[in-house]
């Protein structure tokens, strides 16, 4: 057949894109050549609704393996004992795989409590325009206004008052550390299940740079392409006892046919996890971030909450006078890419919020390290305070030559 090149172009337009920006979004990483190999494979071809050795078609016994696989080095990777926990690697990505756990654990009307959207939490965590806020009750808890962190007193009070069935901690901008531990507590006291989101970051908590929150949960959710580097997916963890519910919540409940070609990919970036290079990698993330965050800082930008425990952080750019969709903007045409972020009790619109969100796992791939973070936030800092995208943009390329995507 004739080569597509309408199509190749335009993958060739982003492959261009990529190499030539300085990738500062924090849910955004590059896989290895071996994830996308697996990625584009023949295991795309073939269809294998149910589990290993109980599949609704024939022709899966290479299949059966991968997933195996997959699974084995999951529980692996976060130290588990598969006497206890078990595994789902088939959702297809991070929104559908919490929606799978409420309806494995939370029968439809009840309620479940999670962080607001506009103070850091996920829109499948209950937001309004979700579809988990329509099924579900649904209770909101917010971050201290002072001190913009978690008050475990105050989420407290309100699960006492709201009784979930199911509580979430993990988030997708919060910069800080979470005490796993409270959330334990707190879920015990009125009889709820603790759901750990994760997708942020699991490749820290895989690294030893970030708490586990397996000792305190009864599921952990993941996205598979974030700080953990793996193709786009999702993994459900979940205690021993509530492993059918929970496979029967991924399939048939909600999801058909597994990708397989994405499982085959998680298995390959979960054995990358599994290096002692990995655990580097991650402590390298984390110091880029607090070096990013300290730098901004010494340059006159508002860090919310001071800093950061992790791979992310939130300025207010707003506090400097330039709009989240103006900065996210301007730093745009500078080829230096993130994205507006409302902060803890914006009063601005989402589409044009206070905040951008900056993260640190993209540009660690590409190998940048502390002295690197000190130029960004040079860089970040002219293209702000108005200095053209031009000559801005000619240092980013500079700098991008330097350190090849791997
Ligand atoms: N878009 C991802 C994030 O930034 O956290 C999750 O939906």
């Amino acid at each position: 057949m004739k080569r597509d090149n309408v199509a190749f172009r335009l993958l060739q337009e982003e492959q261009t894109r990529q190499k030539n920006s300085l990738n500062l979004v924090a849910s955004e990483n590059y896989v290895s050549g071996q994830v996308l190999l697996a990625l584009g494979s023949v295991f795309t071809n073939k269809y294998s609704e149910g589990y290993p050795r109980n599949r609704y078609y024939g022709g899966n016994e290479v299949v059966d393996k991968v997933e195996n696989l997959a699974r084995e080095r999951a529980l692996k990777l976060f130290k588990l004992n598969p006497a206890h926990w078990h595994v789902n690697v088939q959702p297809y990505s991070g929104s559908p795989a919490n929606a799978e756990v409420y309806s494995a654990l939370v029968p439809l009307g009840e309620k479940i409590m999670g962080l607001e959207l506009t103070m850091g939490g996920h829109l499948s965590h209950g937001h309004k325009v979700s579809i988990t806020s329509k099924a579900w009750k649904v209770a909101q808890y917010a971050v201290d206004k002072k001190t913009h962190r978690l008050d475990y007193e105050t989420i407290l009070r309100l699960a006492r008052r709201e009784k979930p069935k199911l509580i979430i901690a993990g988030y997708t901008a919060y910069p800080r550390v979470i005490n796993f531990k409270k959330f334990n507590e707190i879920a015990q006291s009125v009889g709820a299940f603790v759901m750990v989101d994760m997708s942020h970051f699991a490749g820290l908590v895989a690294g030893r740079v970030y708490p586990s929150p397996f000792p305190y949960a009864d599921v952990v959710t993941t996205t598979t392409h974030k700080t953990l580097r793996g193709p786009r997916g999702a993994m459900i963890f979940a205690k021993k006892e509530l492993a059918r519910k929970i496979d029967r919540a991924v399939f048939p409940g909600f999801q058909g046919g597994p990708h397989n070609h994405q499982t085959l990919a998680i298995a390959v970036a979960l054995h990358e996890a599994l290096q002692p290079s990995f655990v580097s990698y991650a402590k390298r993330v984390k110091n880029n971030a607090v070096v990013l965050a300290l730098e901004l800082k010494k340059r006159g930008w508002e860090i919310i909450t001071g800093g950061t425990d992790s791979h992310v952080l939130l300025v207010n750019v707003s506090a400097n006078g330039v709009g989240g969709y103006q900065a996210e903007t301007m730093l745009e045409e500078a080829n230096i890419v993130v994205n507006k972020n409302t902060i803890p009790y914006d009063e601005r619109p989402p589409s044009d919020p206070s905040g951008i969100r900056l993260g640190t796992p993209a540009v660690t791939t590409r190998g940048m390290r502390v002295r690197e973070m000190k130029l960004i936030a040079d860089l970040i800092d002219r293209a702000l305070k108005g200095e053209s995208a031009k000559s801005v943009r000619r240092n980013v390329l500079e700098l991008v030559k330097k350190f090849p995507i791997p």
